[in-house]
């Protein structure tokens, strides 16, 4: 691949002093967005537990004992009056999660194309993560008018197969690929705190940086742990590991939405204040994640006023109907 940034140069930004590197992020944000404006983004489990995979971190995975509330697709009325909700709330995206290994074009799928396309009609940015997808599948969630695809990277190439065994990165970046080429943005982060190294966070920065068109959208999760999981008894990272997260996404894709995502609520105020400084553009709200907690709505409206931020307007996306 012909690299736009070496992992030694990405290496050289992430190890600067902290407050040299949050001063750097908070200056690139400055110049490339408006930077007391905040996009937020509502999650929405459409399809919960149950999922082949063996991911360590997930709750959602069938082998491990967790308890999560498990249940099948969503009907399409159901997840509208959640999308409603959300809008009404102050979110302008609206992210449906299935955890499925990959789409199949089933019924199931169809279902999915019908709420893409309803959830578009009520002015909200639509996101989906379903897993793996064909370049035919994202082609029709674009026609159906989907935004955007969450497919994480999760970590490095190097360290993925501590992590995951089911499948592998290359799987992951063929569907980035089927994503780009389809017409949507992409969506793409990781989680910190799965025991990996600070070259394992430098080599994931790395490859998102170099993709041919860097995510329109970078998450940056910590760790839930959650027990039943292998990642259960994992130590959750400190808040100076996701500021250095935050900070080196934001220098190295200046114009990319940088997510604050799982972990926020480990956060103190001051904490996400930092984080916001040093680039952070996005949150998820609500209550809850896909399963486990997240800041309320009101804990957040009284943050961004304490803060001076504002929440984002949804980008116009027109629905094609094929
Ligand atoms: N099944 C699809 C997939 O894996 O792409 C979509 C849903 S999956 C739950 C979406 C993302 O949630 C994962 O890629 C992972 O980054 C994140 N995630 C899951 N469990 C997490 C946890 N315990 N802590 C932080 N992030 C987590
Ligand atoms: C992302 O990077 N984080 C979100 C969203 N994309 C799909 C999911 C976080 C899930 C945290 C664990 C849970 O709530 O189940
Ligand atoms: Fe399944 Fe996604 Fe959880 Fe992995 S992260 S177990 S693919 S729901």
């Amino acid at each position: 691949m012909d690299q736009k940034i070496s992992l030694e140069a990405v290496r050289e930004i992430y190890t600067r002093p902290l407050l040299e590197l949050v001063f750097e992020a908070a200056t690139v944000h400055r110049n490339s967005n408006v930077h007391n404006e905040v996009q937020v983004s509502t999650l929405v489990s459409i399809k919960t537990g149950a999922c082949p995979e063996d991911c360590a971190y997930c709750p959602q995975a069938a082998r491990y004992q967790t308890d999560v509330d498990v249940h099948k697709l969503m009907p399409v009325e159901q997840v509208l009056e959640l999308a409603q909700q959300a809008k009404d709330s102050g979110s302008s995206r609206l992210c449906m999660g299935a955890a499925w290994r990959e789409v199949k074009d089933n019924k199931d799928f169809d279902r999915v194309l019908e709420m893409v396309t309803a959830v578009n009609g009520l002015g909200l940015e639509v996101c989906c993560t379903l897993g793996m997808l064909t370049d035919s599948q994202a082609q029709k969630l674009r026609d159906a008018g989907l935004y955007a695809y969450n497919h994480n990277l999760d970590t490095s190439a190097e360290y993925y197969d501590q992590i995951i065994t089911t499948r592998d990165y290359d799987d992951r970046l063929d569907t980035l690929d089927n994503v780009r080429n389809a017409g949507m943005t992409v969506c793409s982060g990781g989680i910190i705190g799965m025991g990996e190294t600070d070259d394992d966070r430098i080599g994931l920065l790395t490859t998102l940086a170099n993709l041919s068109t860097p995510p329109e959208s970078v998450p940056i999760n910590a760790l839930v742990p959650v027990e039943g999981t292998p990642l259960a008894d994992q130590k959750r990272v400190t808040a100076w590991e996701m500021l250095r997260m935050v900070a080196t996404a934001r220098i190295l894709m200046p114009t990319t939405v940088v997510r604050l995502s799982a972990g926020r609520t480990e956060l103190s105020a001051s904490e996400q204040a930092l984080c916001f400084l040093a680039g952070a553009n996005s949150i998820f709200a609500g209550e809850k994640l896909l399963t486990t907690p997240n800041p309320s709505v009101a804990d957040d409206a009284q943050l961004f006023e304490l803060l001076g931020l504002t929440a984002k307007e949804p980008q116009p996306v027109s629905v094609q109907i094929s």
